[in-house]
């Protein structure tokens, strides 16, 4: 078939067959990628049997929940980001913290504290490095912002994340800090180790059949929002780790790669000073709250 032929069977398909109310975004994305799907099976010669093997790797990877995890890792939670990113240079946004990708392991309902917390509960002591971590929010003219909400989380030594590792303490390594008077964070807690995919998941399933590995750096995810802002999600990675710049998720990025200081003596420990830096909200950029379903403990 050609590909006209091809759009005029899905429109008289999808299009022409609505005889009831239509929601027309819905039909408008519909059309396009069932277009496409159909323009590439043609194209490839793609044979039933494939077809089908695609249909039962979405059912493998539903029965997992990995859909939030084969996003990353095929680059489309990426993309998302480097769109959101021109929509903001477009709107004449610059000038803040680099977003990085969300990722499928927030939780929603982390312990709040102003200023400072510690975010591991020590059952990881015997093995870690303790880290302290601070920094202050800053926004519009380079002032400090009191009264931000730093969501932080990350995994543990075994690049596993409370909640979805039910051996952890409930949001072990996950917290609500508010800044101070003077915009300041601050929290201690273990320096994480790099994340893998499920050995036997769908997202590792089809890395293997791309040739590729399915792991991330060690990392630490944030949420910072304040009022008249525009939330940042974004997450700073440890100098050092051998996947820093070969990240399965893409989520590496210059200026989200802080020094992390050493210090020895009694109680050694690393240090991290990472600033943030907000974008005021703008009604000229779409939305940088992005709605998904999220796990909430
Ligand atoms: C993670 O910890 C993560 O941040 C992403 C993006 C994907 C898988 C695990
Ligand atoms: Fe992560």
């Amino acid at each position: 078939m050609t590909h006209t032929e091809i759009d005029a069977l899905v429109k008289s398909w999808i299009v022409d067959t609505a005889t009831r109310p239509v929601n027309p975004r819905v039909q408008q994305i519909a059309v396009r990628l069932l277009g496409d799907l159909y323009k590439a099976i043609e194209d490839l010669d793609i044979q039933p049997s494939e077809v089908w093997k695609g249909l039962e790797y979405l059912t493998f990877t539903g029965s997992r929940n990995e859909f939030g995890l084969l996003a990353p890792g095929i680059g489309l939670e990426r993309f998302l980001d480097m769109r959101a990113d021109e929509a903001e240079a477009k709107a004449g946004l610059t000038g803040g913290t680099p977003r990085a990708i969300e990722g499928p392991l927030y939780v929603a309902g982390a312990p709040e504290s102003v200023g400072y917390a510690r975010l591991d509960d020590g059952t990881e002591s015997e093995q870690a490095e303790v880290l302290f971590m601070q920094g202050i929010v800053y926004g519009k003219d380079g002032k400090p912002v009191p009264n931000a909400r730093v969501e932080v989380w990350h995994a543990n030594l075994m690049g596993n994340y409370s909640f979805f590792d039910k051996s952890q303490s409930a949001f072990n390594l996950r917290r609500s800090i508010i800044t101070d008077e003077q915009g300041r964070y601050r929290f201690r807690s273990i320096m994480p180790m790099g994340y893998a995919c499920p050995p036997d998941g769908a997202t590792q399933l089809l890395l293997d059949q791309l040739g590729r590995h399915g792991n991330r750096p060690a990392h630490i995810h944030f949420f910072v929002t304040a009022n008249g802002y525009r939330k940042l999600t974004t997450q700073i990675n440890i100098d050092g780790d051998e996947y820093l710049w070969d990240d399965f998720a893409f989520a590496s990025r210059e200026g989200l790669v802080p020094e992390v200081k050493r210090t020895g003596g009694a109680e050694p420990h690393a240090t991290i000073d990472f600033d943030f830096h907000l974008l005021p909200e703008a009604v000229t950029a779409p939305s940088a709250e992005v709605q998904r379903v999220r796990a909430a403990a």
